[in-house]
């Protein structure tokens, strides 16, 4: 990180093309010990598309932690004063409009701990080149709109490194002096610096074929460290389902004739998507039974289709710039969850997506790092890999899909690659070609694009006569930092309505045709919808399916609610029910729960429980609480005391008061398939909620004979949990039986750490932090413990004496130098403080003010706290 300059803001409103292009990319690389030597032969050319008003402006390229041993242009070397070394740049004067630059780098990648351009991780060399990492590896043009055709020779040690990999296909490959060897790739798809690649060790290889729809055979590869191949199939079969998805659902066919996939174990972030050559955090790929729960396999296939699906959303269609990020990574966030639609059950997926948007996405959009999904400024754009460019970005496609319907969709998806296929465009270009497909009019709807926060609409139902309604909206969005006052937002809300009984009603809206489902666009700040339907009283069931990343509210009746929850005939909108009307109890401000309250939960749960229609992950997810982050990220002001009493209060209550029915879900249900697990291991907890004495020995026994994770994984979280959690056998003997795991240690860690009593934040410091198989450079490891804790034991993070939030603190300023990007996203898990009480405000304050007074702060970190303290 550049620690000594001035961080400088990046606006989008300064986007110039680059003066320069580079046509062609050839590099050598020299792997040493402890060293690598970098050579690169770029063909440039300016640019005619340049804005610059001199005809041959000086040419700036980019280079971090670079030693240049060597630079010539057209094969004569320059002398010292023909370019410029600056801070990260390197600067020429070129003389021709087309020329050849050669440049020698020496850099260290052992010492690399940032994780970003080339490193080393178990002894193998991988790279991370997005979003500005590539300018770690050679001086170059590190921008997305610079398209190359790259060449890539490798050489190292044939014994060390008998596999040496980059993008593209193998060219030649053969001995050299010394025990070295080398490959050669080209890859023939120009492409944007930051899809580069390279891996170079001794690595295990599950090998597969698919067979294109035109009839291709493109080979498989997936490299795993050695003796992990019994864990590899199940991401290999997700693979070629995601291959064979895209080619059925959007017509896009693969086009290389090899598609590698290699697992590495240190790693920033979940996988990524480098041009026929994916690098991915284990996590994502290793993946049995024995060592991977229910909810693992699901994130290997979900992150296996995303990258994947990048090759057209991403690869082939690429960015024009880092503000248009949203553009790749909404539009393939929101193609996975599609693809996990289908492969999984629909609504416990969309009601999976939902959580993410109410827990984290709320809660950055109301906090000091909100953002468009397009955002308008940077310091480190490292900070905005964010779920409102990721998760709120693919509500907004996703809106698109719900008012174009899938054909509309479709056809606006193949006019965007049919145009931009081999381009780095916008997220302007995006919409207009879903508009121009569609012949529709999306000026209004541009407004997700450029406006940040979460729109709130309130909805009023009045009844005017027999049978006629008025459904009344109003919208409104709250400021966020940068921008004071919006416009309006074009807002589908699908809706139904309901009669008391909770059956499903027939309706018109204004003159339209009498349905059950009808899509309400909001366009105005107020409007109003005139509904005719053939009832005394009506529910309505609105924002069916989530149509919209917004708040929505409406004054039920809490028995509307139970209703809603009991029957409507939207699976989502059913659970969604449960959801708020627990809610409502649990934020409302009285200081406990009555015994009404509680009672209206419990019938609602047994009555949950006991339909036979319903499907046991869905059950399971309706008797779950709101988890506090939904909370918390729905509310402006959170009393946090009272909150976690009352949701004490009502777990409590269900536990006991629904002990027999957990019981019997407990010991008839039969683990065999992933839904019943689910329900049964949620009924568990409940069980150790009600008494631990009584039901620890169900935990242990359940620990001891279990023959998959989800259900070893289970025991090991209500074991740990628990008020000896910290002494017990059973966490040890878990600990013994998994030491050699990597992944699953980092589950053992994350259990212990979820520990609500008083000592867990002196465990962590003095045992887990300390353990041998802990690594602060290991960003999964430091995920399990630190983020774990401050992201889910919100009890004792939020402790009032201050120490959960010294703990996080003294992470982040140790990350800071390890990895920058690690650390900055560390201290985001601040970012909710101006909600709390005014003690708690000041002990975070406190904190942030020492993270940003230390010396050397990276951008990453400077820039989150820095918001955060505005
Ligand atoms: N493009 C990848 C995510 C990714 C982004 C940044 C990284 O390092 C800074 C690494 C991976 C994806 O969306 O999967
Ligand atoms: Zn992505």
């Amino acid at each position: 990180m550049s620690s000594s300059t001035k961080p400088v803001v990046k606006f989008r409103k300064n986007y110039k093309p680059s003066p320069y292009l580079i046509k062609n990319t050839e590099l050598i690389f020299q792997l040493f010990e402890d060293h690598v030597l970098v050579s690169a032969s770029l063909n440039i050319e300016s640019n005619p598309k340049s804005a610059e008003s001199v005809n041959l402006p000086p040419m700036e390229l980019d280079g971090v932690a670079l030693e240049l041993l060597e630079i010539s242009i057209d094969d004569k070397e320059l002398s010292d004063s023909d370019y410029q070394l600056k801070q990260d740049l390197l600067i020429i004067q070129p003389t021709t409009a087309q020329f050849n630059l050669q440049t020698l780098c020496k850099i260290y990648p052992q010492k690399n701990t940032s994780l970003e351009g080339l490193y080393t991780s178990g002894g193998k060399f991988c790279t991370q080149c997005e979003a500005e990492g590539f300018r770690k590896i050679t001086y170059y043009l590190d921008r997305p709109e610079i398209m190359s055709a790259f060449s890539v020779r490798i050489e190292g040690d044939q014994q060390k490194y008998p596999l040496l990999l980059s993008n593209g296909n193998p060219a030649s490959r053969g001995d050299l002096t010394d025990g070295r060897h080398f490959v050669e790739w080209h890859d023939p798809f120009p492409k944007p610096c930051y899809l580069f690649a390279l891996v170079a060790g001794d690595l295990d290889c599950l090998e597969d074929e698919f067979t294109t729809m035109n009839g291709r055979k493109v080979k498989l590869e997936l490299f795993v460290d050695k003796g992990k191949l019994d864990q590899c199939q199940f991401a290999m079969d997700s693979l070629k389902a995601s291959m064979r998805w895209d080619e059925e659902k959007f017509g896009r066919e693969y086009d290389l004739d090899l598609y590698m996939v290699v697992a590495v174990s240190d790693f920033n972030m979940g996988a990524m998507e480098n041009k026929g050559l994916n690098i991915f955090n284990t996590k994502y790929v290793l993946a049995n039974e024995k060592t991977a729960t229910d909810a693992d396999f699901e994130g290997v296939e979900r992150v296996i289709a995303h990258e994947y699906f990048h090759n057209w959303t991403g690869n082939r269609v690429t960015c024009r710039d880092w503000f248009q990020l949203s553009l790749k990574e909404g539009l393939t966030v929101f193609r996975d969850q599609k693809f996990s639609e289908d492969m999984q059950s629909k609504p416990v997926q969309r009601i999976d997506q939902v959580k993410i948007i109410r827990s984290a996405q709320f809660a950055e959009d109301s906090g000091p790092m909100a953002h468009p999904i397009r955002p308008d400024s940077y310091i480190e754009m490292n900070n905005f890999y964010t779920v409102t460019v990721y998760n709120k970005g693919a509500e907004v496609i996703n809106m698109m899909h719900t008012l174009l319907g899938e054909a509309g969709f479709r056809k606006g998806m193949d006019l965007y690659f049919e145009r931009h296929d081999g381009q780095a465009v916008t997220c302007e270009d995006f919409v207009r070609a879903m508009e121009e497909a569609n012949d529709v009019d999306w000026t209004q709807f541009r407004n997700w694009y450029s406006q940040a926060g979460t729109p709130l609409v309130n909805v009023k139902l009045t009844q005017l006569g027999a049978g006629q309604f008025h459904l009344d909206c109003e919208q409104s969005c709250p400021p966020t930092p940068e921008q004071q006052s919006k416009s309006p937002f074009m807002i589908p809300i699908k809706t139904g309505f309901l009669d008391a009984a909770g059956n499903s009603l027939k309706f018109k809206v204004e003159q339209g045709d009498w349905t059950d489902e009808a899509l309400l666009i909001l366009t105005e700040n107020k409007q109003s919808f005139k509904i005719e339907c053939d009832a005394e009283q009506i529910i309505p069931s609105l924002l069916r399916d989530f149509s919209a990343p917004i708040k929505l509210a409406y004054e039920y009746s809490l028995t509307q609610l139970a209703t809603q929850f009991a029957s409507d005939p939207n699976s989502f909108n059913r659970w969604d029910a449960g959801q708020n009307l627990m809610s409502r109890l649990l934020l409302s401000n009285s200081p406990t729960l009555s015994a009404t309250d509680k009672e209206i939960v419990e019938q609602a749960f047994s009555a949950i429980l006991h339909d036979e229609q319903l499907d046991n992950a869905l059950k399971a997810l309706a008797v779950q609480l709101p988890s506090l982050n939904s909370l918390i990220g729905q509310s402006d002001k959170v009393d946090l005391d009272q909150l976690f009493n009352k949701s004490n209060q009502l777990k409590q209550h269900l536990a006991k008061s629904l002990e027999p029915v957990w019981f019997s879900i407990y010991n008839t249900l039969a683990g065999d398939n992933a839904g019943a697990r689910w329900l049964r291991n949620v009924a568990l907890s409940y069980l150790l909620i009600a008494s631990e004495a009584q039901y620890f020995e169900l935990a242990a026994n359940q620990i001891t004979h279990a023959t998959n994770m989800t259900d070893e994984l289970a025991a090991l979280q209500v074991i740990a949990k628990s008020k000896n959690g910290f002494e017990s056998e059973y966490v040890e003997q878990f600990y013994q039986k998994w030491q050699n795991e990597d992944l699953v240690l980092d589950k053992w860690f994350s259990a212990q750490v979820l520990n609500e009593q008083d000592n867990v934040i002196d465990y962590i410091r003095s045992s887990l932090l300390e353990h041998e198989k802990f690594s602060i450079g290991n960003p999964n490891k430091v995920h399990s413990v630190i983020s774990t804790f401050s992201a889910n034991n919100l009890v004792q993070f939020h402790h009032a004496s201050g120490a959960g939030y010294a703990l996080l603190a003294d992470l982040v300023i140790q990350l800071n130098q390890i990895n920058p990007q690690i650390a900055g996203r560390l201290a985001t898990q601040f970012n909710q403080w101006k909600k709390l009480d005014s003690n708690r405000q000041t002990l975070i304050k406190s904190q942030l003010s020492k993270i940003i007074s230390i010396d050397a702060l990276s951008n990453d970190v400077f820039e989150v706290v820095d918001k955060s303290l505005k």
